[in-house]
């Protein structure tokens, strides 16, 4: 009997509804490509401009119910969250690949995301600040943008979602989601406990399909007032540039090449757990993964003779396994364009010491597996130490000083997290001074952000916003100067109250 495959509808004005387009893609399962997870929308233009409308109409409400109130919402998605973490994360692993163990701790980021927001509503501060003139009075107010168009990759599939839901929505903004066509299932699986959590219709909506058709619809469309987007840097200089037409506001999470120095103080093994975590984590998938080593020429040896040895022996296998320790990359077109990188460096005369070629041993030719990869005798301006290769591969960068190691690092034009290292707390300072990224991690992994803190990067890697934390409440919200004059009569700012030669 042939499979049934469930299918996975748009969300719009409170009812799944199937794309106008009548057309639909797979979701499959990146260990074995013959299981299909899911039958899924693939919208056109009509279906999101249908959501849009749908977010529009709710926005009226929604801005309108007191903050403190939304946020109780968020504690009940936080609540459903934690009773499903088991389910949601099994259908992560299904759906986007990494190995359970991670998948627990991206829905743990999610819980963690919706436990933050649940309070997030009685804290939405203004402020107050004197006015120059007598009777007058001057603060701040936050007030909703509108509709929130929020494109989210497939990497962590219901914690980066996470953290543009929560705070938009606890902001007062209704919005139109447009999840990674490789990750849908799951995205639609959390989308679900917000309408069961209490959420009104038309507040969220998930619009399924391609970045072209759905992602730069929404982009486009005059009626959506912010963008907030997880991606690469070329895919965000294109949505960015589209926003700028209409000089709409736009958030930018976007590529990293990301660095970790090993001094010659450093403790080795700490160094070396780091790394590999750092490195093959994700099967390093993480913008935040480390994808460069910058090692001090001292400790070189015994570091990559440490580091080697433990990447050859990570077991590759399905994420839903306990016992692997590296997942599938998420598609048949990573491992192409991750071998592509690699040969790129064999090519250049970067130093192979492991890795190097899709890993097609036994049950892992139904899946889209790569073996972890080092290299060393990689330059710093070599390209496999400058482009972003989002997969299972290291470069080592050999340096003489603490100087040369910070320049070395900063030699890139992105700039997202970067780890030092070292037992010498000056050293680390005056790194936490000159890195030029956003995350800095001393004694530990370029990954691990907490989610209440701002997560973010420098260079091209961003535009400057934060999400995670408090920062994340400022994407989402207009400030709204108020000034109230309450001396009955016409105070002239800068002018009155002077003397004219003041
Ligand atoms: C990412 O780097 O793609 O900081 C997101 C971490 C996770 C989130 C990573 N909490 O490693």
């Amino acid at each position: 009997m042939p499979k049934t495959t469930s299918r996975y509808l748009n969300l719009i004005g409170g009812k799944w509804v199937e794309p106008k387009t009548g057309k639909w893609f797979e979701s499959r399962n990146p260990a074995d490509d013959g299981d299909v997870v899911g039958e899924v929308a693939k919208s056109g233009p009509d279906d999101v401009d249908a959501a849009v409308k749908a977010a529009r109409k709710a926005f009226d409400g929604w801005r309108l119910v007191p903050a403190p109130k939304r946020s109780e919402i968020m504690g009940r998605v936080a609540q459903i969250l934690r009773d499903r973490k088991e389910e949601l994360s099994q259908l992560l692993t299904r759906e986007m690949g990494k190995v359970i163990e991670e998948a627990r701790g991206d829905v743990h980021e999610s819980i963690d995301t919706a436990a933050y927001a649940a309070g997030a509503g009685t804290r939405l501060m203004g402020e107050t600040v004197p006015s120059e003139l007598e009777n007058k009075f001057a603060m701040t107010v936050r007030a909703p943008m509108g509709v929130c168009g929020l494109i989210s990759p497939w990497n962590f599939p219901t914690a980066i979602p996470s953290w543009k839901l929560f705070p938009s929505l606890v902001c007062g903004n209704t919005v139109i989601f447009k999840p990674a066509s490789d990750t849908p299932c799951v995205a639609t699986a959390l989308v679900r406990i917000f309408e069961e959590a209490g959420l009104p219709p038309g507040v969220l909506n998930i619009v399924h399909g391609g970045g072209g058709d759905v992602g730069m619809g929404i982009v486009r469309h005059p009626d959506v007032a912010l963008i907030s987007f997880t991606g690469s840097s070329d895919v965000g200089r294109t949505i960015a540039a589209e926003c700028g037409k209409s000089l709409k506001r736009c958030s930018m999470e976007l590529g990293g090449k990301n660095g970790s120095i090993v001094m010659d103080d450093a403790d080795l093994e700490l160094a070396v757990d780091g790394s590999i975590w750092g490195a093959f984590g994700t099967t390093g998938q993480r913008c935040t993964a480390t994808s460069r080593i910058i090692v001090h020429e001292k400790v070189k040896a015994e570091y990559l003779s440490r580091l080697v040895d433990r990447a050859k022996k990570l077991k590759l296998g399905p994420g839903n396994d306990e016992s692997v320790k590296v997942g599938p990359l998420v598609n048949a077109g990573r491992v192409k364009e991750v071998h592509e990188w690699v040969e790129r460096g064999v090519k250049d005369g970067n130093k192979l010491l492991c890795g190097g070629r899709p890993a097609t041993n036994g049950n892992l030719k139904k899946g889209w597996f790569y073996e972890p990869t080092v290299f060393d005798n990689v330059k710093v301006g070599d390209t496999l130490a400058q482009e972003e290769i989002f997969g299972p591969v290291l470069s080592v960068i050999t340096v003489k000083s603490f100087d040369e190691a910070i320049a070395a690092l900063n030699n890139s034009r992105y700039g997202w997290s970067a780890s030092i290292y070292t037992k010498d707390v000056n050293r680390a300072f005056r790194a936490i001074r000159d890195v030029e990224t956003g995350i800095l991690y001393v004694n530990s992994s370029t990954i691990g952000a907490e989610n209440h803190l701002p997560f973010g990067g420098m260079k091209e890697t961003g535009n400057g916003h934060r999400e995670g934390g408090w920062t994340a409440y400022d994407i989402y919200s207009e400030i709204r100067t108020v000034y109230v004059d309450y001396s009955g009569k016409l105070q002239r700012a800068q002018i009155d109250n002077r003397k004219k030669d003041e």
